[in-house]
């Protein structure tokens, strides 16, 4: 259609005042300058997957046993040729053992055995971290997160011999075979099974010393395989679930790697993805996905992970001495200090119910926890620690303020949340007392030495302490322990909480743990639990880390 003059000029106006409008928005964008360099880096760091080839073990049974992991066990019951050789009609049901977690792609081959096969055969796989999730039910799923998160696949074979690859990538250890549907005139047989495992790491760190204790040993060695399954083309948190970088994990496995496997690399991506992936605001986004395109999600603005990458990352400079990285990262980490100020009050104190309206305030999976004292110890240590940062990297003058905020933060917390006369730590209304608040406090610098081990050794015999939910918030309590100088009870901390996961059989380390309820789940379905966690590998941290504590 053409058009006549005014309207001409009437869509020319409407353009320039589009672009004006549009660029206005894009002036809004406080990385403008930097975000496409910085995802063209976090594209360029981006590892190549090592891919390996694995097969089958062992053919298992899983059992009921009132003393094993959430119930059951899994029997060995012989060799795969059992498998190999039999028509699937007749070992329906049957589990196969790869013997270690696994992440990448499973493939089989079914042929016929017998008769013309003149009909579809539907299998049913499922695959499993723990024997577990291939016994319990999924159905009717009660779960709160999406029921696909399971692991079972339904395949139709249309005709046969055939190789099939089922196209999700799975996180599991065992897997089992069900038919679904088959033709009575002819019978099948699954001829070989084979499993494309994939990681990034590609080294092996040193061992440790000798004379460490075996259940050290054994705890370092399943901390190692945690990691190495969640580290892909990010750190993932979890490889079967939620399979993406968040900021909270990323701190905790980039600690353990520096450790150990040290692909740094692998760290910079993901600093680096997550400033190119952060809000027009500058505010970083908690979690973020790779493909088809990288995003992040749409929301996802977690306060606590916000202030952690600050801390990740100045711990990642001290320990690389890559400063080119801290530097290209800079006006990020100084810009989430923009929140410890919106919310700290004139009286020193964190306004943590206004930042639990508005943002989620996470700390742990524990219901019921009162957050004030973990949040106020948390902006106190990552004040300090962006500081240090600040120091590292000559940029002190730009947070000139922090040194001041963080002396009334500290000050107002030991007036007002140590109780004097129990020497703990107290939190919110209710004076609730928590491990998380007692570690957050210490990790804060606001108990002096004395009073630190003084708290801590107080904790264990009060009857109505929380207690941490999930390994994440164990971690902070384990660091509590060894910044306080408590390095027996630290070594004691981590041999019962994660020892405890390896005499119920943990091959890799768990989401959530707690030894008095195995099928607690933050989801309300303890099967959809992720039993391979980013955040549950730091023992390999503080092993590594403090050998005079752990390797002795
Ligand atoms: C869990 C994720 C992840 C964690 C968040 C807060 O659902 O698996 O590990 O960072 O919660």
């Amino acid at each position: 259609m053409a058009l006549n003059k005014p309207n001409a000029i009437f869509a020319i106006l409407l353009v320039a005042s589009a672009t004006l409008f549009t660029n206005s928005l894009r002036a809004q964008d406080l990385y403008q300058a930097f975000r496409q360099g910085w995802l063209r880096k976090a594209e360029a760091y981006k590892p190549r997957l090592i891919e390996t080839i694995k097969q089958p073990v062992n053919l298992v049974k899983l059992e009921k046993e009132p003393s094993a992991f959430q119930g059951w066990k899994a029997v060995s019951s012989g060799g795969t040729d059992k498998l190999y050789n039999a028509s699937l009609k007749t070992e329906s049901g049957i589990v196969a053992d790869f013997g270690e977690h696994l992440t990448g792609y499973f493939t089989f081959t079914i042929k016929a055995l017998n008769g013309t096969p003149d009909a579809p055969v539907r299998l049913k796989f499922t695959f499993g971290e723990v024997p577990a999730e291939l016994s319990v039910p999924f159905d009717p799923y009660t779960g709160t997160l999406s029921r696909a998160w399971l692991q079972d696949e339904t395949v139709t074979v249309t005709e046969m011999p055939a190789t099939i690859t089922i196209p999700r990538r799975l996180a599991f250890r065992y897997v089992k075979i069900e038919q679904l549907g088959a033709s009575s005139s002819f019978d099948f047989h699954i001829s070989n099974m084979q499993f494309k495992a994939t990681t990034s790491v590609a080294t092996t760190p040193p061992a440790l010393a000798a004379g460490t204790p075996q259940l050290i040993a054994d705890i370092d060695r399943v901390g190692l395989a945690t990691l190495k399954e969640c580290m892909q083309t990010v750190y993932e948190d979890g490889p079967k679930r939620d399979r993406r970088l968040w900021i909270g994990d990323l701190y905790l496995e980039s600690l353990a790697n520096l450790y150990s496997f040290k692909n740094n690399d692998l760290t910079k991506r993901c600093f680096y993805l997550l400033a190119g992936l952060s809000g027009d605001d500058g505010i970083l986004i908690a979690n973020v996905f790779e493909t088809p395109e990288p995003h992040a999600q749409v929301g996802g603005r977690l306060l606590d992970y916000c202030f952690l990458y600050n801390v990740a990352l100045k711990e990642y400079v001290t320990a690389t001495g890559d400063k080119q990285t801290g530097l290209d990262l800079w006006p990020v980490a100084k810009k989430q200090l923009d929140i410890a100020r919106k919310y700290a009050g004139e009286d020193g104190m964190m306004d943590y119910l206004k930042a639990g309206k508005e943002w989620w305030v996470f700390f742990d999976w524990k219901d019921g926890l009162d957050k004030q004292a973990s949040l106020q110890g948390l902006t106190i240590y990552t004040l300090n620690q962006t500081y240090a940062l600040a120091k590292l990297l000559g940029k002190e003058s730009e947070v000139a303020d922090v040194p001041a905020l963080t002396k009334k933060l500290k000050e107002a917390a030991h007036k007002k949340l140590l109780d004097k006369t129990t020497g703990l730590f107290v939190s919110g209304a209710d004076k609730q007392i928590s491990y998380g608040s007692q570690a957050w406090m210490i990790l804060g610098g606001v108990a002096s030495k004395a009073e630190a081990q003084k708290a801590l050794n107080a904790l264990p015999v009060i009857k109505n302490a929380v207690h941490p939910g999930a390994p994440y918030m164990f971690h902070y309590y384990v660091a509590a322990l060894i910044e306080s100088g408590l390095k027996n009870e630290a070594k004691e901390a981590v041999e019962n909480y994660w020892g405890g996961m390896i005499k119920k059989g943990a091959d890799t380390f768990w989401e959530v743990y707690d030894p008095n309820d195995e099928l607690k789940s933050p989801y309300n379905f303890y099967p959809v639990n992720s039993y391979c966690h980013a955040w549950s590998c730091t023992p390999v941290y503080f092993i590594r880390k403090y050998p005079e504590i752990f390797q002795r």
